[in-house]
């Protein structure tokens, strides 16, 4: 965003903004021509510190969005009022909608970790349940996990943190089997914010295959997102392929997921569980 966007937004005059740039109050980039840039991270890192200065975000400007009772649900953060419109939009495929509850919701301050956990979680949870009732069908379940898919990765791109080489690295992945891709793209960020670099393997990758690439990158943490496996002879299979790896070279595991508790079982001690996204900011807060 530019500073007319970022005015606009905050209800305040583009001067506003400049001064408040010049005193570092408000953290920006400048393009090598001088022009001031915002990101969505430096615009939540101002309301958080500031929030006698800025009540209330336009959020009407998002998305050209005309929804008064959204925008005040939006603005006083009010998940049980939220959930059943994000669920409906995520339903019917509203991409702006979605877009604007994340990123309105994320603007007001609200932290990434709360978000997931006490929104897109129990919608996604919902949406399943609905699924497996076959009362919602395959690809309505399919889309509606697309458009929640495509406004978190895409707040996630305006988030971007430039993080010095030598910041800590994490690999986050899912084993071989699991196509579940919403905890990655989550936990990536929460990281990101939190100063630790980290590159997403994606889904279901096989242990075996990213040995070198671990040896090579040395991680500090490995991370997986463990939410489906139809196969327990190959999950163990890989959760032994894992143990060696965390013995050999010096990584903490982390898993999380659904379906993180055979880790536990195997690994005992030399795994991490966390259950949700506000453990792993906990963990990781700086
Ligand atoms: C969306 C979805 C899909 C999408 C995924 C799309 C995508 N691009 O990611 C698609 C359509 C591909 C899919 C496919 C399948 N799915 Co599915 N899916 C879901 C659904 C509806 C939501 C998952 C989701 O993204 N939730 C949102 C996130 C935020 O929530 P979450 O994943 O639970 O994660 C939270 C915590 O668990 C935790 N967490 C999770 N991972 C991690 C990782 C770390 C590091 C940390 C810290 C925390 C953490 O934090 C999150 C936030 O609070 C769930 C329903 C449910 N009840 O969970 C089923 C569900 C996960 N799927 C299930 C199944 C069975 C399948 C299929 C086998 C269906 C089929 N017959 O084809 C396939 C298997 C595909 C495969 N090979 O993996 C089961 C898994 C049951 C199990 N554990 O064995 C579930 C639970 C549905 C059900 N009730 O049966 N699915």
């Amino acid at each position: 965003m530019n500073s007319k966007d970022v005015a606009l937004l905050m209800g305040v005059n583009v001067s506003t903004i400049k001064r408040w740039t010049d005193a570092n109050k408000l953290p920006c980039y400048q393009t090598p021509g001088g022009h001031r840039k915002f990101t969505l991270g430096h615009i939540n890192q101002f309301l958080k510190n500031n929030k006698n200065k800025i009540q209330k975000v336009n959020l009407i400007e998002l998305n050209g969005l005309a929804d008064k009772e959204l925008i005040h649900h939006i603005e006083h953060a009010e998940f049980t009022k939220i959930i059943p419109i994000f669920f409906k939009a995520a339903i019917e495929a509203n991409q702006a909608k979605i877009s604007t509850i994340i990123t309105g919701l994320y603007l007001k301050g609200v932290g990434l970790d709360s978000i997931y956990d006490q929104l897109v979680f129990p919608v996604m949870r919902f949406i399943g349940d609905l699924w497996e009732a076959r009362k919602l069908t395959i690809p309505e379940e399919h889309l509606a996990s697309e458009v929640v898919r495509k406004a978190i990765y895409d707040l996630g791109e305006s988030l971007t943190t430039d993080l010095p080489d030598d910041a800590p690295l994490a690999i986050c992945f899912s084993v071989t089997g699991d196509d579940h891709e919403l905890p990655l793209i989550m936990t990536k960020q929460i990281l990101e914010l939190n100063e630790i670099r980290v590159f997403n393997m994606g889904r279901s990758v096989p242990v075996k295959s990213i040995v070198d690439l671990l040896e090579r990158l040395g991680p500090r943490y490995l991370i997986i997102s463990a939410n489906y496996h139809s196969n327990q002879e190959m999950i163990i299979n890989e959760i032994n392929e894992l143990q060696h790896i965390i013995s050999n070279q010096r990584i903490k595991l982390i898993v999380g997921g659904n379906a993180s508790s055979i880790f536990k079982t195997i690994l005992g001690k030399k795994v991490i569980i966390i259950n949700n996204m506000h453990e792993l900011k906990l963990k990781f807060i700086k």
